[in-house]
């Protein structure tokens, strides 16, 4: 970059050194088709947050973690004591996951905070840029335990005897994390603990969804996100030979699961196609191909942006797969509850001047997919932009947005934040 300072913050985004470190990260967990693989609470997980901390003190912001690892990393304004204005996204990837998800709003935070600073925009507010613990779920379900347990959503223990697939529990999995940080200074768990509430959330992401792209528009003006619930569905029956057991005296769990799925597939039908129901982990016992399934365990993640048809559909999901198992015990858990979410006007229209004023084109729409900003609405103003990404491929190693789609996004977060932390 040339010696002259740069004019705005916008302008002092480095399309290719953002570009350069995603492409840095894509590298710690990568898996075959250009995707990633980086669960949270791993060693993997650490040697990213590693590289992203280097990044960071380099250019002097100062790092810290709180009790849930949430990791923080922090840009003075010329008012310490002020509300900070907190933007970021997570670090943690689906098992099939791509280069983009979670990681480019960090990253792009990290890029907006740099511009801030080399275009030397004077800032009254503080700004934190944060990464979330375990936004995925995909290790540890449900997703957003940083952030819920952050806000106070949730007590910070509510999850500590949640299992891996390996076995291992989110408490031991996150005591190896903090003593593999134990260098990092510590904070307070945020608003759960009493702590100062920030001034505006801002979380910069992909779309993870076709319209950007269709309608050939720059960024997303995010209005809100839709109404997630997870539930767990075990059925117990009993083995049997395969070649022996008569199919009538069978209490095979596996076709009862048949029939629970059948029967829920009906529950969650809309000739709208706006409810998305899907089943997505299914574990059998014993596994093997010549005896009758005993244990069945099966996921339910149900999703609506009218919270009416959230509650009445989620509430009968229990009663649906009673009335249809006929040999199997049956429990159903609840593991996630999140209610559909309205973003503040002040923040997305902080974002659509920030990007009118770059001459880029922007749509409001809603997500469908969660995110942790879902738990930062109670807590203060809170809003999402989106860039576009291919085809909407997203929890998909062919996930993609191009340095120019993502250099834009973090040109309109950096405006935006630095139009916030003066407000
Ligand atoms: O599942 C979700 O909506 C998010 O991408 N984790
Ligand atoms: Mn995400
Ligand atoms: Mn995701």
């Amino acid at each position: 970059m040339s010696n002259s300072v740069a004019p705005t913050p916008g302008a002092a985004v480095s399309q290719d050194r953002q570009w350069d470190r995603l492409m840095q990260m894509a590298e710690i967990g990568a898996i075959p088709g250009e995707g990633v693989n980086r669960a949270c609470l791993t060693p993997l997980d650490r040697e990213a947050r590693r590289l992203l901390i280097g990044w960071a003190q380099a250019i002097g912001l100062s790092v810290s973690v709180d009790p849930i690892g949430n990791l923080f990393l922090r840009h003075e304004g010329s008012d310490p004591e002020a509300a900070p204005v907190l933007t970021g996204s997570h670090m943690d990837t689906q098992p099939n996951g791509g280069r983009f998800d979670g990681i480019w709003g960090v990253i792009a935070g990290l890029e907006a905070v740099q511009a801030i600073r080399e275009s030397g925009t004077p800032i009254q507010r503080p700004i934190e840029i944060v990464a979330w613990t375990n936004e995925e779920g995909g290790r540890f379900a449900p997703g957003c335990m940083g952030s819920m347990a952050w806000s106070g959503d949730k007590p910070a223990n509510t999850w500590d005897a949640v299992t891996d697939p390996q076995g291992v529990t989110f408490k031991q999995a996150l005591l190896e994390h903090q003593q593999a940080e134990a260098d990092l200074p510590r904070r307070t768990l945020g608003p759960a603990a009493g702590g100062p509430k920030p001034a505006f959330y801002l979380e910069a992401h992909i779309e993870q969804g076709p319209r950007l792209e269709a309608e050939e528009m720059d960024i997303g003006v995010v209005t809100g996100i839709q109404g997630s619930r997870w539930f767990v569905v075990e059925l117990r029956g009993e083995t049997a030979h395969a070649g022996t057991a008569p199919l009538g005296l069978r209490k095979d769990a596996v076709q009862d699961m048949i029939r629970a799925i059948t029967a829920l597939n009906a529950l969650m039908t809309d000739p709208q196609d706006v409810l998305r129901f899907t089943v997505g982990r299914i574990e059998v016992s014993p596994n093997t191909s010549n005896s009758v399934a005993d244990l069945v365990r099966f996921t339910i993640d149900f999703r609506h942006p009218d919270k009416d048809v959230l509650l009445m559909n989620g509430d009968a999901v229990e009663n649906t797969v009673r009335g249809a198992v006929k040999h199997c015990e049956v429990t159903v858990t609840e593991r996630f509850h999140a209610l559909p979410v309205e973003f503040d006007a002040v923040v997305q229209n902080a974002v659509e001047d920030a990007a009118t004023a770059q001459g880029l084109k922007t749509l409001r729409l809603p997500s469908g997919a969660f995110h942790d900003a879902q738990f930062m609405v109670p807590i203060c103003p809170t809003g999402m932009l989106f860039v576009p990404c291919r085809k909407g491929i997203s929890h998909n190693p062919a996930e993609y947005s191009s340095p120019e789609q993502l250099a834009a996004g973090a040109r309109v977060l950096a405006a935006a934040l630095a139009e916030l932390a003066n407000r």
